[in-house]
């Protein structure tokens, strides 16, 4: 493995500097930034593609800065950091990955190329960081595929929160300079006038972000109560789904798996009092009938409760409307929720919502599983999310094991939970509802066995109750 790359005498922090000034990637003047603020100082690091040997003394500091770092492959933010990740990758034999920008179209168009599996560590390579914010979207378009980042490495730290954010969000940040660097190499090579170094100090001190201040909201993002998200949600189901979880001082959903109707009801009225929704399965009922669904809305009226049928509709958009509507089961007729896998594409979406015109249903897209094995992961989970924040006005939310979205509209519900980890014979896998809610920051729980199978199942329900909305306290504060 080279070293360092083609490089006859290795550049230092302060040779690296004076080379950029040198090719006007940094210049002194009178700029309007982006964000509208006067700067007289401007870094225009893209120039670099122009200038192989400098992208090289590049590539070869930041490597040094991360060599002793544990990571699988790199992942360059497009577009000036991406040739830049490709010297590191070329010369150190890393793989390397790229995170597209935006995937076009379903199905055949990643957001994350290239070869990974589940729980790789990637490390994002950056030529400035201001806020840290394109570096978080990277890390999460690559968390969402399911690899791990823990560090990403940097040319210019602007020291305007950018370690803050990206620490908030268990990334470390290694940078080869702040601008303070460079003001103070270009004015010791005498290539900024005296005036120019009072006006650039000034500067930096007026805009460096203060550790002592808090982390602003736009860079940390506020949790919101399940009261303020209800206010913002657009779909009369979340909201009133949110609605019942502040007022009931629960996000437990009964998985009320049981094969007779009467067991059922029975479960679902000592249950009631701590649920904000119950989930069916119609199918396994060995006497579903018309009293039964008429006894489970009084119910669910008595104990202010939604109904969701965890149907899992998968087939093409036609054959989901008369699913839907049709058959014994009639679903539309009476589930307030209801859900869909993603894998025909977006037309059962749209075949669903087709038949809830004019009812107050709201669809679940199934983005993640909780059972070993599944094959919702990385870019099918990733389209998910797309197909979900692309029909805000029928779909409210998703079957998943973690976050998400920052969509405060859609809520995250997750199945497999026990209050200890642990995994059933035939491949069930379950988290804790601290690890759902506080850790992975999912909305609700959803408990089948933990609460039915329990001696008592309506202490079983309190202690779930318990358990998921102090997580959700702890999450808050
Ligand atoms: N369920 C899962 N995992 C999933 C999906 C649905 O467990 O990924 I999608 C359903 C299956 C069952 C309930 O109805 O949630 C969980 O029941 P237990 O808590 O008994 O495992």
């Amino acid at each position: 493995m080279a070293a360092s790359i083609m490089s006859c005498s290795p550049a230092t922090t302060e040779s690296l500097i004076i080379q950029l000034h040198s090719i006007d990637a940094v210049k002194f003047g009178d700029f309007t930034l982006k964000s509208g603020i006067q700067s007289p100082v401007y870094f225009d690091l893209r120039v670099m593609i122009s200038h192989p040997k400098v992208m090289v003394d590049v590539a070869n500091l930041l490597w040094g800065k991360i060599s002793s770092c544990n990571f699988k492959s790199l992942c360059g933010v497009p577009y000036t950091a991406l040739p830049i990740a490709t010297l590191m990758s070329a010369s150190h034999d890393v793989p390397m990955l790229i995170r597209r920008k935006e995937a076009k179209g379903y199905g055949t168009k990643k957001l994350i190329e290239g070869t990974f599996s589940e729980g790789d560590v990637c490390m994002i390579v950056e030529d400035v960081v201001s806020s840290g914010s394109s570096v978080l979207e990277t890390a999460e378009s690559l968390q969402a595929a399911g690899i791990r980042v823990t560090d990403a490495v940097v040319l210019l730290n602007r020291e305007q929160g950018g370690p803050e954010k990206l620490a908030a969000n268990n990334i470390k940040l290694h940078s080869i300079f702040t601008m303070n660097d460079v003001l103070s190499v270009l004015s010791s090579a005498g290539k900024m006038s005296p005036e120019m170094v009072d006006r650039v100090t000034k500067y930096i001190a007026e805009n460096k972000f203060k550790p002592d201040q808090q982390v602003p909201s736009a860079v940390k993002p506020k949790v919101l109560t399940y009261a303020e998200r209800a206010s913002q949600c657009t779909h009369s189901v979340s909201r009133r789904l949110l609605k019942i979880m502040e007022q009931k001082k629960t996000n437990l959903v009964l998985s009320a798996d049981v094969t007779k109707s009467k067991e059922l009801l029975d479960l679902v009225d000592k249950t009631g009092p701590h649920i904000c929704m119950v989930k069916t399965h119609a199918d396994t009922l060995d006497d579903f009938c018309d009293d039964f669904v008429e006894k489970l809305k009084q119910l669910s009226n008595k104990h202010n409760f939604l109904i969701f049928e965890d149907r899992k509709f998968a087939d093409i958009g036609n054959t989901v409307v008369h699913q839907f509507s049709g058959g014994v089961h009639r679903i539309s007729d009476w589930a307030d929720v209801i859900n869909a896998h993603t894998v025909p594409g977006a037309g059962v979406v749209q075949g669903l919502q087709k038949v809830a015109q004019g009812k107050d249903i709201g669809c679940l897209l199934i983005a993640e599983m909780s059972s070993a094995g599944n094959l919702a992961t990385g870019d099918y989970t990733q389209v998910t999310v797309k197909i979900a924040e692309e029909n805000p006005d029928f779909v409210i939310g998703f079957i998943c094991l973690s976050k998400l979205s920052s969509n405060p509209a859609l809520l995250h519900m997750t199945p497999g939970v026990q209050l200890k980890e642990g995994q059933d014979a035939l491949g069930q896998r379950y988290l804790t509802p601290q690890e759902v809610i506080s850790n992975r920051g999912s909305d609700i729980i959803i408990v089948g066995r933990g609460i039915y199978g329990a001696s008592d199942p309506t202490e079983a329900a309190r202690q779930f109750q318990i358990a998921g909305y102090d997580a959700y306290l702890a999450r808050l504060s």
